[in-house]
C-alpha cells in the first residue's frame, strides 16, 4: 500500500471483513426501486451506527428539556393526539458513493444505493417546541437516540444537534409513521426526527430526548463525525444538506456474478430519479458515451417539495457495442453534478455522475 494514503483510508477496491459486517447490516436500496415514487419499506436503505434498540412503546417517553420554560414528558399516545402531517421525503446517507473514492475512506462501503423516499407521518417539531417554551438565548436543539455504541474511541448515545433556526423550519417532523404504518424497528420505532433536504445522519432514530442548548453541542457526531476535512487535524466544516444528484435504473439485464449489464439494440426508456437539498431539479441530462456528449431527459414534477423527481430518457442505441450510460442533474440554484468525485476523509457527499457500462447486442 502506498505511503501517501491518508489515515482511515484504503486503496480502492478490496473491502475488509469488518466493512463486510457493516455492509451486511446496512443494506442499500436496489437501484431498480428508483421506479417507485415511494420506496417500499423493506427496500429503503438502512444505516445503523450501533444496534437497533428494542423499545417498549408503553413505557417509552419523549422528554423535552434544557433551555425551555416548561419541560415536557410525552407518551406515544400524547404525540398521536396532536395535529399530524404526512409528506414524501427523500433521504440519502452522506456516505453514499464512499466506496467509489480513491483512496477509499474505511467505513460503511456504500456504492450508490444509500437513498430512498418514505411517506413520513408525525407532528411538526416547531409546534411542540413552542409548547415547551423556547428559552431566550437557546441556539441549538439536541436530539438523543436510545442506541449506544463506541465511535472514535468515545462511548456515546447517537446524538446530533441542529441550529435552532433549522430545527424550527415548518417542514421538520417528529415521525411515528412510515408509508402508512408504524415506524419499523430498523427505521427508528417509536419516534424519529425527519429534517427534509438534509443528509440522513440528521434524522435521529429511536428518539428519547430533545434538549434546547444555549451553547453549540460539541459531541462526536457534530464535532468529529460528519465534517468535511482532508486532514485529520483540520476542524473541517459541517455536512448539512444533500448535494444535487441523479441516479438511473440500470438498463437491460445483469450478469449474476459481476452485475455487468446487457441490453438489446432497440429503442428503450431509461428512467431514474433526481433530488437536491438546495431546491428543485432544473434539468437532467443523459450520455451514452461516458459523458462526451449529453442530451436532455424529461423531468417530472415531484410528489411533494421534499421528494425526488422522476425523469425519463428515450435511448436508441445505434449499433451493437459497448456503451457507458451516465446521468447528471442540475438544481434550481445552478448546482450540477461533477464528472469526478469530490474527495474528503469521511467520504461524504460524493455526488459524481453515475456510470453504467452496458454491452448492447
Ligand atoms: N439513533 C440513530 N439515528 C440515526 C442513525 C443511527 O445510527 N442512530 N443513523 C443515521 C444515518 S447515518 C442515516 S443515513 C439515517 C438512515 O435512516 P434509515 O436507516 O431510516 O434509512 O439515520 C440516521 N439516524
Ligand atoms: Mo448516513
Amino acid at each position: 500500500m502506498s505511503s501517501t494514503i491518508p489515515p482511515g483510508t484504503a486503496e480502492a477496491g478490496a473491502i475488509s471483513p469488518q466493512e463486510l459486517l457493516l455492509a451486511a447490516r446496512n443494506h442499500g436500496m436496489p437501484l431498480e426501486a428508483l421506479a417507485y415514487d415511494v420506496t417500499p419499506v423493506g427496500m429503503h436503505y438502512l444505516l445503523i451506527h450501533y444496534d437497533v434498540p428494542r423499545v417498549d412503546a408503553s413505557s417509552w417517553r419523549l422528554e423535552v428539556d434544557g433551555h425551555v420554560a416548561h419541560p415536557l414528558s410525552l407518551s406515544l399516545d400524547d404525540l398521536r393526539a396532536r395535529e399530524t402531517v404526512s409528506a414524501d421525503i427523500t433521504f440519502e446517507c452522506a456516505g453514499n458513493g464512499r466506496a467509489l473514492l480513491d483512496p477509499r475512506p474505511i467505513s460503511q462501503p456504500w456504492v450508490l444505493e444509500a437513498v430512498g423516499t418514505g411517506t413520513w407521518t408525525g407532528v411538526p417539531l416547531a409546534a411542540l417546541l413552542a409548547d415547551a417554551g423556547i428559552g431566550d438565548g437557546a441556539v441549538e436543539v439536541l436530539f438523543t437516540g436510545l442506541d449506544r455504541g463506541v465511535e472514535g474511541e468515545v462511548e456515546q448515545a447517537y446524538q446530533r444537534s441542529l441550529p435552532l433556526a433549522d430545527a424550527l423550519a415548518d417542514d421538520v417532523l417528529l415521525a411515528f409513521g412510515m408509508n402508512g404504518g408504524p415506524l419499523p424497528p430498523q427505521h427508528g420505532f417509536p419516534l424519529r426526527l425527519v429534517v427534509p433536504g438534509w443528509y440522513g445522519m440528521t434524522n435521529v432514530k429511536w428518539l428519547s430526548r430533545i434538549t434546547l442548548l444555549d451553547e453549540p453541542f460539541t459531541g462526536y457526531q457534530n464535532a468529529r463525525g460528519y465534517r468535511f476535512r482532508r486532514d485529520p487535524d483540520e476542524e473541517g466544516t459541517a455536512v448539512t444538506r444533500m448535494a444535487v444528484r441523479s441516479l438511473m435504473v440500470p438498463p437491460g439485464i445483469p450478469d449474476f456474478g459481476t452485475r455487468r449489464r446487457f441490453a438489446e439494440a432497440t429503442a428503450q426508456v431509461i428512467e431514474g430519479r433526481a433530488w437536491s437539498g438546495a431546491g428543485a431539479i432544473e434539468s437532467v441530462e443523459v450520455s451514452d458515451d461516458g459523458g462526451a456528449t449529453w442530451q436532455a431527459a424529461n423531468v417530472e414534477p415531484a410528489s411533494g417539495p421534499h421528494a425526488w423527481q422522476r425523469w425519463t430518457f428515450d435511448w436508441r442505441p445505434g449499433a451493437a457495442g459497448e456503451y457507458e450510460l451516465c446521468c447528471r442533474a442540475t438544481d434550481s440554484v445552478g448546482n450540477r453534478q461533477p464528472a469526478d468525485p469530490p474527495w474528503n476523509l469521511g467520504g461524504y457527499a460524493n455526488n459524481a455522475v453515475q456510470r453504467v457500462p452496458v454491452a448492447v447486442a
